[in-house]
Protein backbone atom coordinates (compact mmCIF):
# COMPACT_ATOMS: atom_id res chain seq x y z
CA UNK A 1 0.00 0.00 0.00
CA UNK A 2 1.34 3.41 -1.27
CA UNK A 3 2.46 5.50 2.48
CA UNK A 4 1.28 8.88 2.48
CA UNK A 5 1.96 11.11 5.48
CA UNK A 6 -2.21 11.78 5.54
CA UNK A 7 -3.07 8.19 6.11
CA UNK A 8 -0.34 8.05 9.04
CA UNK A 9 -1.95 10.85 10.91
CA UNK A 10 -4.37 11.52 13.48
CA UNK A 11 -6.94 14.60 12.87
CA UNK A 12 -8.18 16.90 15.42
CA UNK A 13 -11.48 18.80 14.53
CA UNK A 14 -11.93 22.51 15.76
CA UNK A 15 -15.13 24.01 16.40
CA UNK A 16 -13.76 27.51 17.13
CA UNK A 17 -16.92 29.16 18.22
CA UNK A 18 -16.95 26.99 20.96
CA UNK A 19 -13.46 26.27 21.34
CA UNK A 20 -11.44 29.02 23.59
CA UNK A 21 -12.82 32.58 24.09
CA UNK A 22 -9.40 35.11 24.46
CA UNK A 23 -11.50 38.20 25.23
CA UNK A 24 -14.68 37.30 27.52
CA UNK A 25 -17.17 38.21 24.82
CA UNK A 26 -18.45 34.49 24.62
CA UNK A 27 -17.18 33.88 21.55
CA UNK A 28 -14.60 30.94 20.93
CA UNK A 29 -12.16 32.85 18.49
CA UNK A 30 -8.24 32.40 17.05
CA UNK A 31 -6.21 33.26 19.94
CA UNK A 32 -8.25 31.49 22.15
CA UNK A 33 -7.25 28.59 19.88
CA UNK A 34 -3.43 29.82 19.78
CA UNK A 35 -3.31 29.80 23.86
CA UNK A 36 -4.21 25.78 23.40
CA UNK A 37 -2.08 24.69 21.11
CA UNK A 38 0.67 22.98 23.56
CA UNK A 39 -2.39 21.29 24.96
CA UNK A 40 -3.34 19.79 20.99
CA UNK A 41 0.96 19.43 20.80
CA UNK A 42 0.62 17.03 23.86
CA UNK A 43 -2.13 14.84 22.99
CA UNK A 44 -0.36 14.26 19.73
CA UNK A 45 -2.47 15.02 17.26
CA UNK A 46 -1.00 15.43 13.93
CA UNK A 47 -3.40 17.59 11.78
CA UNK A 48 -6.12 20.03 12.98
CA UNK A 49 -9.01 20.95 10.65
CA UNK A 50 -10.68 24.24 10.90
CA UNK A 51 -14.16 24.51 11.07
CA UNK A 52 -14.71 27.87 9.16
CA UNK A 53 -13.43 31.06 10.17
CA UNK A 54 -13.95 33.45 7.20
CA UNK A 55 -16.23 36.27 7.30
CA UNK A 56 -19.89 35.15 7.55
CA UNK A 57 -23.38 36.35 9.08
CA UNK A 58 -23.40 33.17 11.36
CA UNK A 59 -26.80 31.92 9.84
CA UNK A 60 -25.16 28.53 9.95
CA UNK A 61 -22.34 29.77 12.13
CA UNK A 62 -19.66 30.31 9.32
CA UNK A 63 -20.48 27.81 6.97
CA UNK A 64 -22.33 30.80 4.95
CA UNK A 65 -19.55 32.64 3.82
CA UNK A 66 -19.81 36.24 2.75
CA UNK A 67 -15.64 36.66 2.12
CA UNK A 68 -13.98 33.66 1.46
CA UNK A 69 -10.50 35.39 1.34
CA UNK A 70 -11.34 37.26 4.79
CA UNK A 71 -11.08 36.48 9.02
CA UNK A 72 -14.66 36.52 10.47
CA UNK A 73 -14.16 39.87 12.72
CA UNK A 74 -16.12 38.09 16.02
CA UNK A 75 -12.76 35.37 15.52
CA UNK A 76 -9.85 37.94 15.39
CA UNK A 77 -7.89 39.01 12.30
CA UNK A 78 -5.57 37.60 9.55
CA UNK A 79 -2.75 38.39 11.29
CA UNK A 80 -4.23 35.90 14.38
CA UNK A 81 -5.13 33.51 11.68
CA UNK A 82 -1.61 33.49 10.33
CA UNK A 83 -0.08 33.27 14.13
CA UNK A 84 -1.98 29.83 14.26
CA UNK A 85 -0.79 28.61 11.24
CA UNK A 86 2.76 29.41 12.36
CA UNK A 87 2.57 28.37 15.96
CA UNK A 88 0.82 24.72 14.47
CA UNK A 89 3.67 24.67 11.92
CA UNK A 90 6.23 25.72 14.40
CA UNK A 91 4.79 22.80 16.88
CA UNK A 92 4.68 20.18 13.88
CA UNK A 93 1.51 20.26 13.35
CA UNK A 94 -0.50 20.58 9.95
CA UNK A 95 -3.71 22.72 9.31
CA UNK A 96 -6.85 21.62 7.50
CA UNK A 97 -9.38 24.71 6.59
CA UNK A 98 -12.71 23.82 5.48
CA UNK A 99 -13.26 24.86 2.12
CA UNK A 100 -17.63 25.52 1.60
CA UNK A 101 -18.33 26.18 -1.83
CA UNK A 102 -21.91 24.62 -2.47
CA UNK A 103 -22.73 27.72 -1.43
CA UNK A 104 -22.15 31.07 -0.25
CA UNK A 105 -23.65 33.30 1.71
CA UNK A 106 -26.33 35.69 0.59
CA UNK A 107 -24.27 38.96 2.34
CA UNK A 108 -21.41 37.71 -0.23
CA UNK A 109 -20.55 40.34 -2.84
CA UNK A 110 -21.25 38.00 -5.62
CA UNK A 111 -24.93 37.42 -4.51
CA UNK A 112 -25.80 40.99 -3.93
CA UNK A 113 -24.69 41.63 -7.13
CA UNK A 114 -26.57 39.11 -8.81
CA UNK A 115 -29.90 39.33 -7.29
CA UNK A 116 -30.17 43.14 -8.74
CA UNK A 117 -31.21 42.50 -11.95
CA UNK A 118 -31.63 39.26 -14.59
CA UNK A 119 -28.57 40.52 -16.70
CA UNK A 120 -26.23 41.29 -13.70
CA UNK A 121 -22.48 40.33 -14.42
CA UNK A 122 -23.40 37.78 -11.60
CA UNK A 123 -26.59 36.56 -12.22
CA UNK A 124 -25.44 32.89 -13.77
CA UNK A 125 -22.94 32.54 -10.65
CA UNK A 126 -26.39 31.13 -8.36
CA UNK A 127 -29.49 29.39 -9.72
CA UNK A 128 -32.21 31.36 -10.43
CA UNK A 129 -35.47 30.29 -11.92
CA UNK A 130 -38.94 31.70 -13.08
CA UNK A 131 -41.30 30.40 -10.55
CA UNK A 132 -43.93 27.43 -12.14
CA UNK A 133 -47.72 28.50 -11.60
CA UNK A 134 -46.66 30.84 -9.00
CA UNK A 135 -45.02 28.38 -6.99
CA UNK A 136 -41.40 27.11 -6.37
CA UNK A 137 -40.07 26.01 -9.69
CA UNK A 138 -39.72 22.36 -8.18
CA UNK A 139 -40.16 20.33 -5.15
CA UNK A 140 -37.03 19.92 -3.91
CA UNK A 141 -36.67 20.74 -0.14
CA UNK A 142 -34.32 22.20 2.04
CA UNK A 143 -32.17 20.13 4.69
CA UNK A 144 -32.87 22.86 7.18
CA UNK A 145 -36.74 22.75 6.33
CA UNK A 146 -39.10 24.11 3.67
CA UNK A 147 -38.16 24.07 0.47
CA UNK A 148 -35.30 24.60 -1.73
CA UNK A 149 -36.46 27.72 -3.08
CA UNK A 150 -36.69 31.88 -2.14
CA UNK A 151 -38.39 34.26 -3.88
CA UNK A 152 -37.01 37.15 -4.83
CA UNK A 153 -39.24 39.86 -5.74
CA UNK A 154 -36.67 42.36 -6.93
CA UNK A 155 -36.10 39.95 -10.54
CA UNK A 156 -39.69 38.09 -9.70
CA UNK A 157 -37.59 34.98 -9.34
CA UNK A 158 -36.70 31.86 -7.45
CA UNK A 159 -33.16 31.16 -6.31
CA UNK A 160 -31.90 27.70 -4.62
CA UNK A 161 -30.79 26.65 -1.38
CA UNK A 162 -30.26 23.23 -0.27
CA UNK A 163 -29.60 24.48 3.01
CA UNK A 164 -31.03 27.70 4.77
CA UNK A 165 -32.57 30.73 2.85
CA UNK A 166 -28.69 32.47 3.64
CA UNK A 167 -27.00 30.12 1.76
CA UNK A 168 -27.62 29.95 -2.26
CA UNK A 169 -26.32 27.57 -3.80
CA UNK A 170 -23.55 28.28 -6.52
CA UNK A 171 -23.94 27.82 -10.06
CA UNK A 172 -20.86 24.86 -10.63
CA UNK A 173 -22.05 25.10 -14.34
CA UNK A 174 -20.33 28.14 -14.85
CA UNK A 175 -16.89 28.20 -15.25
CA UNK A 176 -16.36 31.55 -13.88
CA UNK A 177 -17.55 30.62 -10.41
CA UNK A 178 -15.83 27.04 -10.75
CA UNK A 179 -12.79 29.73 -11.87
CA UNK A 180 -13.19 31.96 -8.86
CA UNK A 181 -13.12 28.95 -6.75
CA UNK A 182 -9.89 27.73 -7.58
CA UNK A 183 -8.08 30.94 -7.55
CA UNK A 184 -9.29 31.34 -3.94
CA UNK A 185 -8.09 27.71 -3.03
CA UNK A 186 -5.18 27.85 -4.35
CA UNK A 187 -4.80 31.36 -2.80
CA UNK A 188 -5.58 29.64 0.51
CA UNK A 189 -2.66 26.87 -0.50
CA UNK A 190 0.00 29.22 -0.91
CA UNK A 191 -0.22 30.80 2.42
CA UNK A 192 1.06 27.13 3.41
CA UNK A 193 -2.21 25.59 3.92
CA UNK A 194 -1.68 22.16 4.37
CA UNK A 195 -5.49 21.24 2.87
CA UNK A 196 -8.94 21.40 2.82
CA UNK A 197 -12.48 19.41 3.88
CA UNK A 198 -14.50 20.47 1.73
CA UNK A 199 -18.32 21.28 2.97
CA UNK A 200 -21.11 18.87 1.44
CA UNK A 201 -18.82 18.57 -2.15
CA UNK A 202 -20.92 15.22 -3.49
CA UNK A 203 -24.17 18.31 -3.70
CA UNK A 204 -21.88 20.91 -6.54
CA UNK A 205 -23.67 19.43 -9.96
CA UNK A 206 -26.91 19.26 -10.18
CA UNK A 207 -29.01 17.62 -12.51
CA UNK A 208 -29.86 19.79 -15.69
CA UNK A 209 -33.15 20.78 -16.04
CA UNK A 210 -33.51 20.52 -12.14
CA UNK A 211 -36.44 17.99 -12.39
CA UNK A 212 -39.13 17.51 -10.10
CA UNK A 213 -38.63 14.39 -7.71
CA UNK A 214 -40.68 10.96 -8.23
CA UNK A 215 -42.25 11.06 -4.98
CA UNK A 216 -41.63 14.40 -3.12
CA UNK A 217 -38.79 12.63 -1.29
CA UNK A 218 -36.59 16.17 -0.91
CA UNK A 219 -34.85 16.03 -4.37
CA UNK A 220 -31.77 14.29 -3.51
CA UNK A 221 -31.44 12.11 -6.57
CA UNK A 222 -31.00 15.07 -8.59
CA UNK A 223 -28.33 16.75 -7.31
CA UNK A 224 -26.37 13.98 -4.79
CA UNK A 225 -22.97 12.80 -7.08
CA UNK A 226 -24.76 14.93 -9.67
CA UNK A 227 -24.14 14.33 -13.11
CA UNK A 228 -21.21 16.18 -13.67
CA UNK A 229 -19.63 15.86 -10.16
CA UNK A 230 -16.43 13.91 -10.89
CA UNK A 231 -15.67 15.95 -13.85
CA UNK A 232 -15.33 19.35 -11.48
CA UNK A 233 -13.15 17.44 -8.96
CA UNK A 234 -11.05 16.16 -11.44
CA UNK A 235 -10.64 19.23 -12.66
CA UNK A 236 -10.24 21.45 -9.52
CA UNK A 237 -7.65 18.57 -8.81
CA UNK A 238 -5.53 19.12 -11.85
CA UNK A 239 -5.88 23.10 -11.59
CA UNK A 240 -4.91 22.99 -7.69
CA UNK A 241 -4.67 20.46 -5.81
CA UNK A 242 -1.96 18.77 -7.87
CA UNK A 243 0.18 21.63 -7.35
CA UNK A 244 0.76 21.20 -3.61
CA UNK A 245 1.50 17.86 -0.80
CA UNK A 246 -1.76 18.33 1.12
CA UNK A 247 -4.69 16.45 2.16
CA UNK A 248 -8.51 16.41 0.88
CA UNK A 249 -11.01 15.08 2.31
CA UNK A 250 -14.67 15.28 1.28
CA UNK A 251 -17.91 14.99 3.06
CA UNK A 252 -20.16 13.26 0.84
CA UNK A 253 -23.86 12.92 2.30
CA UNK A 254 -25.60 9.75 0.79
CA UNK A 255 -22.69 7.91 -0.37
CA UNK A 256 -21.76 4.30 -0.67
CA UNK A 257 -18.30 2.53 -0.22
CA UNK A 258 -18.35 2.42 -4.53
CA UNK A 259 -19.28 5.89 -4.61
CA UNK A 260 -16.09 6.82 -2.02
CA UNK A 261 -13.86 4.70 -4.82
CA UNK A 262 -15.05 6.90 -7.03
CA UNK A 263 -14.28 10.09 -4.77
CA UNK A 264 -11.30 8.99 -3.12
CA UNK A 265 -9.82 6.15 -5.74
CA UNK A 266 -6.24 6.26 -5.90
CA UNK A 267 -6.33 6.48 -9.16
CA UNK A 268 -9.11 8.82 -9.45
CA UNK A 269 -7.20 12.31 -9.33
CA UNK A 270 -9.86 13.68 -6.75
CA UNK A 271 -9.69 13.84 -3.57
CA UNK A 272 -8.20 11.73 -0.46
CA UNK A 273 -10.79 10.38 1.59
CA UNK A 274 -14.52 11.29 1.93
CA UNK A 275 -16.21 11.25 5.37
CA UNK A 276 -19.06 8.86 5.01
CA UNK A 277 -23.05 8.72 5.93
CA UNK A 278 -23.94 4.87 6.54
CA UNK A 279 -23.04 4.59 10.10
CA UNK A 280 -24.34 8.40 11.28
CA UNK A 281 -27.77 7.12 9.75
CA UNK A 282 -27.94 3.84 12.20
CA UNK A 283 -30.00 5.23 14.60
CA UNK A 284 -32.03 7.06 11.76
CA UNK A 285 -35.69 5.80 10.98
CA UNK A 286 -37.28 6.42 7.23
CA UNK A 287 -38.01 9.76 7.53
CA UNK A 288 -34.99 11.24 8.76
CA UNK A 289 -32.57 11.76 11.24
CA UNK A 290 -35.22 13.41 13.85
CA UNK A 291 -37.25 9.81 13.65
CA UNK A 292 -34.85 7.97 16.77
CA UNK A 293 -34.47 4.75 16.63
CA UNK A 294 -32.56 2.03 18.50
CA UNK A 295 -29.28 1.05 17.04
CA UNK A 296 -27.91 -2.93 16.77
CA UNK A 297 -24.19 -3.96 17.16
CA UNK A 298 -24.60 -6.05 14.04
CA UNK A 299 -25.60 -3.64 11.76
CA UNK A 300 -22.88 -1.27 13.55
CA UNK A 301 -20.38 -3.80 12.20
CA UNK A 302 -21.69 -4.69 8.81
CA UNK A 303 -21.45 -1.03 8.00
CA UNK A 304 -17.96 -0.92 8.95
CA UNK A 305 -16.57 -4.18 7.85
CA UNK A 306 -18.23 -2.95 4.65
CA UNK A 307 -16.33 0.43 4.26
CA UNK A 308 -13.39 -1.34 5.53
CA UNK A 309 -12.75 -4.38 3.07
CA UNK A 310 -14.52 -2.34 -0.31
CA UNK A 311 -11.89 0.41 0.50
CA UNK A 312 -8.89 -1.61 0.65
CA UNK A 313 -6.67 -1.36 -1.87
CA UNK A 314 -8.64 1.42 -3.68
CA UNK A 315 -9.37 4.72 -1.46
CA UNK A 316 -8.68 5.67 1.82
CA UNK A 317 -11.26 5.90 4.80
CA UNK A 318 -11.80 8.61 7.07
CA UNK A 319 -12.51 7.04 10.51
CA UNK A 320 -14.99 9.48 12.73
CA UNK A 321 -17.92 8.44 15.25
CA UNK A 322 -19.09 12.02 15.71
CA UNK A 323 -18.43 16.08 14.59
CA UNK A 324 -19.84 19.21 14.99
CA UNK A 325 -23.12 17.85 13.29
CA UNK A 326 -23.73 15.12 15.41
CA UNK A 327 -24.53 13.84 18.56
CA UNK A 328 -21.76 13.26 20.73
CA UNK A 329 -20.53 9.68 20.21
CA UNK A 330 -20.67 8.36 23.91
CA UNK A 331 -24.02 9.15 24.34
CA UNK A 332 -25.34 7.58 21.46
CA UNK A 333 -22.62 4.75 21.44
CA UNK A 334 -20.99 4.30 24.83
CA UNK A 335 -22.62 5.12 28.56
CA UNK A 336 -22.46 8.71 29.68
CA UNK A 337 -23.47 7.95 33.12
CA UNK A 338 -21.34 5.33 35.39
CA UNK A 339 -19.58 3.62 32.48
CA UNK A 340 -18.75 7.06 31.34
CA UNK A 341 -14.32 6.74 31.27
CA UNK A 342 -14.64 3.03 30.00
CA UNK A 343 -16.95 3.23 27.21
CA UNK A 344 -14.94 6.69 26.45
CA UNK A 345 -11.51 4.29 25.79
CA UNK A 346 -13.51 1.28 24.16
CA UNK A 347 -15.00 3.92 21.67
CA UNK A 348 -11.63 5.39 21.14
CA UNK A 349 -9.87 2.12 20.62
CA UNK A 350 -12.43 1.57 17.79
CA UNK A 351 -11.78 4.79 16.32
CA UNK A 352 -7.93 4.57 16.54
CA UNK A 353 -7.44 0.44 15.11
CA UNK A 354 -9.54 0.77 11.82
CA UNK A 355 -7.97 0.94 9.01
CA UNK A 356 -8.34 4.63 8.03
CA UNK A 357 -7.43 8.13 9.35
CA UNK A 358 -9.05 9.08 12.74
CA UNK A 359 -10.88 12.28 12.99
CA UNK A 360 -11.25 13.44 16.81
CA UNK A 361 -13.94 16.09 17.75
CA UNK A 362 -12.89 18.48 20.33
CA UNK A 363 -14.06 17.64 23.51
CA UNK A 364 -14.21 13.79 22.59
CA UNK A 365 -10.73 12.94 24.11
CA UNK A 366 -12.41 14.15 27.35
CA UNK A 367 -15.74 12.15 26.88
CA UNK A 368 -17.52 15.15 26.62
CA UNK A 369 -21.53 14.48 26.69
CA UNK A 370 -25.09 15.42 24.63
CA UNK A 371 -26.61 18.08 26.87
CA UNK A 372 -30.32 18.32 27.68
CA UNK A 373 -31.39 22.36 27.69
CA UNK A 374 -34.73 22.32 29.37
CA UNK A 375 -36.31 25.24 26.34
CA UNK A 376 -36.28 25.76 22.86
CA UNK A 377 -35.29 29.28 23.70
CA UNK A 378 -31.73 27.41 24.81
CA UNK A 379 -30.87 26.11 21.41
CA UNK A 380 -28.81 28.18 18.87
CA UNK A 381 -28.94 25.90 15.06
CA UNK A 382 -30.68 26.59 12.89
CA UNK A 383 -31.26 23.14 11.52
CA UNK A 384 -32.92 22.61 15.34
CA UNK A 385 -34.72 25.77 15.51
CA UNK A 386 -36.14 25.00 11.56
CA UNK A 387 -37.26 21.79 12.46
CA UNK A 388 -38.70 22.75 15.76
CA UNK A 389 -41.45 25.29 14.31
CA UNK A 390 -41.75 22.99 11.17
CA UNK A 391 -42.95 19.86 13.71
CA UNK A 392 -44.69 22.18 15.69
CA UNK A 393 -47.03 23.35 12.93
CA UNK A 394 -47.55 19.93 11.95
CA UNK A 395 -48.97 19.15 15.54
CA UNK A 396 -46.01 17.65 17.27
CA UNK A 397 -46.25 18.11 20.90
CA UNK A 398 -42.56 20.26 21.87
CA UNK A 399 -41.63 17.35 24.78
CA UNK A 400 -42.12 15.23 21.77
CA UNK A 401 -39.59 17.50 19.76
CA UNK A 402 -37.65 18.25 22.51
CA UNK A 403 -36.76 14.07 23.09
CA UNK A 404 -35.67 14.02 19.36
CA UNK A 405 -33.26 17.23 20.00
CA UNK A 406 -31.59 15.93 22.99
CA UNK A 407 -30.79 12.59 20.68
CA UNK A 408 -29.66 13.94 17.49
CA UNK A 409 -29.52 18.25 17.94
CA UNK A 410 -26.53 19.27 16.99
CA UNK A 411 -26.10 21.55 19.39
CA UNK A 412 -25.06 18.55 21.39
CA UNK A 413 -21.78 18.37 20.28
CA UNK A 414 -21.49 22.73 20.12
CA UNK A 415 -21.28 23.49 23.80
CA UNK A 416 -18.38 25.09 25.02
CA UNK A 417 -15.28 23.11 25.52
CA UNK A 418 -14.62 21.95 28.96
CA UNK A 419 -11.49 23.37 30.16
CA UNK A 420 -11.44 23.30 34.13
CA UNK A 421 -14.00 23.26 36.41
CA UNK A 422 -14.24 26.79 37.45
CA UNK A 423 -17.29 28.85 35.84
CA UNK A 424 -18.76 28.75 32.11
CA UNK A 425 -15.76 25.53 32.38
CA UNK A 426 -12.87 28.14 31.77
CA UNK A 427 -14.15 28.65 27.99
CA UNK A 428 -14.91 32.23 28.69
CA UNK A 429 -14.91 35.07 31.45
CA UNK A 430 -17.80 36.39 29.94
CA UNK A 431 -21.52 35.03 29.05
CA UNK A 432 -20.66 31.95 26.50
CA UNK A 433 -23.15 32.20 23.31
CA UNK A 434 -24.54 28.68 24.01
CA UNK A 435 -24.68 27.70 27.53
CA UNK A 436 -21.92 25.09 29.28
CA UNK A 437 -22.79 21.52 29.53
CA UNK A 438 -23.82 21.18 33.64
CA UNK A 439 -21.33 18.01 33.74
CA UNK A 440 -18.24 20.32 33.78
CA UNK A 441 -17.30 19.74 37.38
CA UNK A 442 -16.53 16.28 36.27
CA UNK A 443 -15.40 16.48 32.92
CA UNK A 444 -13.00 18.81 32.08
CA UNK A 445 -9.71 19.25 30.62
CA UNK A 446 -7.50 20.44 33.84
CA UNK A 447 -9.22 17.28 35.54
CA UNK A 448 -8.20 14.95 32.50
CA UNK A 449 -5.02 16.08 33.05
CA UNK A 450 -4.25 15.53 36.49
CA UNK A 451 -5.83 12.09 36.47
CA UNK A 452 -3.76 9.47 35.13
CA UNK A 453 -6.12 6.86 34.11
CA UNK A 454 -8.22 9.74 32.31
CA UNK A 455 -9.88 9.22 28.88
CA UNK A 456 -7.27 12.08 27.94
CA UNK A 457 -4.35 10.16 29.22
CA UNK A 458 -5.77 7.02 26.69
CA UNK A 459 -6.12 9.16 23.62
CA UNK A 460 -2.66 10.29 23.59
CA UNK A 461 -1.50 6.28 24.18
CA UNK A 462 -3.45 5.48 21.05
CA UNK A 463 -2.26 8.12 19.26
CA UNK A 464 1.46 6.96 20.49
CA UNK A 465 0.47 3.95 19.34
CA UNK A 466 -0.33 4.66 15.84
CA UNK A 467 3.38 5.92 15.26
CA UNK A 468 4.94 2.99 16.42
CA UNK A 469 2.82 0.11 14.86
CA UNK A 470 2.75 0.57 11.24
CA UNK A 471 -0.04 -2.46 11.08
CA UNK A 472 -2.58 -0.21 12.78
CA UNK A 473 -1.93 2.27 9.97
CA UNK A 474 -1.48 0.15 6.79
CA UNK A 475 -2.78 -3.52 8.19
CA UNK A 476 -5.97 -5.15 6.26
CA UNK A 477 -9.12 -6.00 8.37
CA UNK A 478 -10.93 -8.83 8.93
CA UNK A 479 -13.85 -9.32 10.97
CA UNK A 480 -14.20 -12.21 13.36
CA UNK A 481 -17.83 -12.07 14.70
CA UNK A 482 -20.57 -10.57 12.47
CA UNK A 483 -23.41 -12.08 14.05
CA UNK A 484 -22.36 -11.19 17.79
CA UNK A 485 -24.86 -8.50 19.26
CA UNK A 486 -22.49 -7.28 21.80
CA UNK A 487 -19.03 -7.67 21.24
CA UNK A 488 -16.71 -6.19 18.30
CA UNK A 489 -13.50 -8.05 17.61
CA UNK A 490 -11.38 -8.04 14.38
CA UNK A 491 -7.93 -8.88 13.25
CA UNK A 492 -5.72 -6.50 11.68
CA UNK A 493 -2.62 -8.14 9.42
CA UNK A 494 0.12 -6.59 8.18
CA UNK A 495 2.89 -9.08 6.49
CA UNK A 496 3.72 -12.01 9.51
CA UNK A 497 2.56 -8.99 11.90
CA UNK A 498 -1.10 -9.55 13.62
CA UNK A 499 -3.16 -7.19 16.01
CA UNK A 500 -6.41 -8.48 17.54
CA UNK A 501 -8.82 -5.94 18.62
CA UNK A 502 -11.84 -7.07 21.37
CA UNK A 503 -14.40 -4.35 22.08
CA UNK A 504 -17.45 -4.93 24.46
CA UNK A 505 -20.05 -2.59 23.29
CA UNK A 506 -22.18 -2.89 26.27
CA UNK A 507 -22.52 -2.61 30.34
CA UNK A 508 -23.01 -6.30 30.53
CA UNK A 509 -20.13 -8.31 30.98
CA UNK A 510 -19.73 -10.90 27.77
CA UNK A 511 -18.08 -14.06 27.04
CA UNK A 512 -16.61 -14.03 24.24
CA UNK A 513 -14.36 -17.38 22.30
CA UNK A 514 -11.62 -17.19 20.36
CA UNK A 515 -10.37 -19.71 17.76
CA UNK A 516 -8.13 -22.63 18.72
CA UNK A 517 -5.44 -20.79 16.26
CA UNK A 518 -5.85 -17.07 17.63
CA UNK A 519 -5.79 -18.77 21.46
CA UNK A 520 -2.45 -20.82 21.27
CA UNK A 521 -0.44 -17.71 19.95
CA UNK A 522 2.49 -15.57 21.59
CA UNK A 523 0.14 -12.61 22.58
CA UNK A 524 1.31 -9.01 24.02
CA UNK A 525 -1.37 -6.40 25.43
CA UNK A 526 -1.12 -3.07 23.46
CA UNK A 527 -3.61 -1.56 25.31
CA UNK A 528 -6.66 -2.33 27.74
CA UNK A 529 -8.92 -0.21 29.12
CA UNK A 530 -8.70 -2.74 32.10
CA UNK A 531 -6.14 -4.47 33.86
CA UNK A 532 -5.57 -7.85 32.25
CA UNK A 533 -4.34 -11.13 34.09
CA UNK A 534 -2.18 -12.90 32.46
CA UNK A 535 -3.29 -15.91 33.68
CA UNK A 536 -6.24 -16.40 31.84
CA UNK A 537 -7.36 -18.93 29.31
CA UNK A 538 -7.15 -17.55 25.96
CA UNK A 539 -9.66 -19.45 24.26
CA UNK A 540 -12.97 -18.33 26.51
CA UNK A 541 -12.79 -14.89 27.87
CA UNK A 542 -14.66 -12.99 30.09
CA UNK A 543 -15.41 -9.03 29.03
CA UNK A 544 -15.97 -6.15 31.90
CA UNK A 545 -18.32 -3.62 30.73
CA UNK A 546 -17.29 -1.88 27.97
CA UNK A 547 -13.89 -3.63 27.85
CA UNK A 548 -11.12 -3.48 25.22
CA UNK A 549 -8.29 -4.73 24.30
CA UNK A 550 -6.03 -4.81 21.57
CA UNK A 551 -3.06 -7.81 21.31
CA UNK A 552 -0.50 -7.64 18.79
CA UNK A 553 0.08 -11.59 17.66
CA UNK A 554 3.03 -13.31 17.34
O1 LIG B 1 -25.65 16.48 9.90
C1 LIG B 1 -26.54 16.63 9.12
C2 LIG B 1 -27.49 15.55 8.79
O2 LIG B 1 -28.79 15.96 9.11
C3 LIG B 1 -26.81 17.95 8.55
O3 LIG B 1 -27.12 18.71 9.68
C4 LIG B 1 -25.67 18.65 7.87
O4 LIG B 1 -26.18 19.85 7.46
C5 LIG B 1 -25.07 17.97 6.67
O5 LIG B 1 -24.36 16.88 7.15
C6 LIG B 1 -24.11 18.90 5.90
O6 LIG B 1 -23.15 19.45 6.75
C7 LIG B 1 -22.31 20.48 6.35
O7 LIG B 1 -22.93 21.50 5.58
C8 LIG B 1 -23.90 22.30 6.23
C9 LIG B 1 -23.45 22.80 7.61
O8 LIG B 1 -24.57 23.30 8.30
C10 LIG B 1 -22.80 21.71 8.42
O9 LIG B 1 -22.35 22.21 9.64
C11 LIG B 1 -21.69 21.14 7.57
O10 LIG B 1 -20.91 20.20 8.26
C12 LIG B 1 -24.17 23.47 5.32
O11 LIG B 1 -22.97 24.11 5.01
CA1 LIG C 1 -13.99 35.94 21.77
Amino acid sequence: MVKKWWKESVVYQIYPRSFMDSNGDGIGDLRGIISKLDYLKLLGVDVVWLCPVYESPNDDNGYDISDYQGVMGEFGTMADWEELLAGLHERGMKLIMDLVVNHSSDEHAWFVESRKSKDNAYRDYYIWRPGKEGREPNDWLSFFSGPAWQYDAQTDEYYLHLFSTKQPDLNWENPKVRREVYDMMTWWLDKGIDGFRMDVINLISKVPGLPDTADGSGGGEHYINGPRVHEFLQEMNREVLSKYDIMTVGETIDVSPEDAVLFAGDDRGELNMVFQFELMGIDSGPSGKWEVLPWKLTKFKEIVSRWQTRLHGKAWNSIYLNNHDQPRLLSRFGHDGEHHNVSAKMLATLLHTLQGTPYIYQGEEIGMTNVRFETIEEYKDIETLNMYREYLDKGHASEDILKSIYAKGRDNARTPMQWNGEEQAGFTTGTPWIAVNPNYKEINVERALNDPNSVLHYYRNLIELRKKHEIIVYGDYKLLNAEDEQVYAFVRTLNKERLLVILNFYEKPAEFALSERIAHETREVLISNYEVSAEEDFHQLTLRPYEARVYKLF
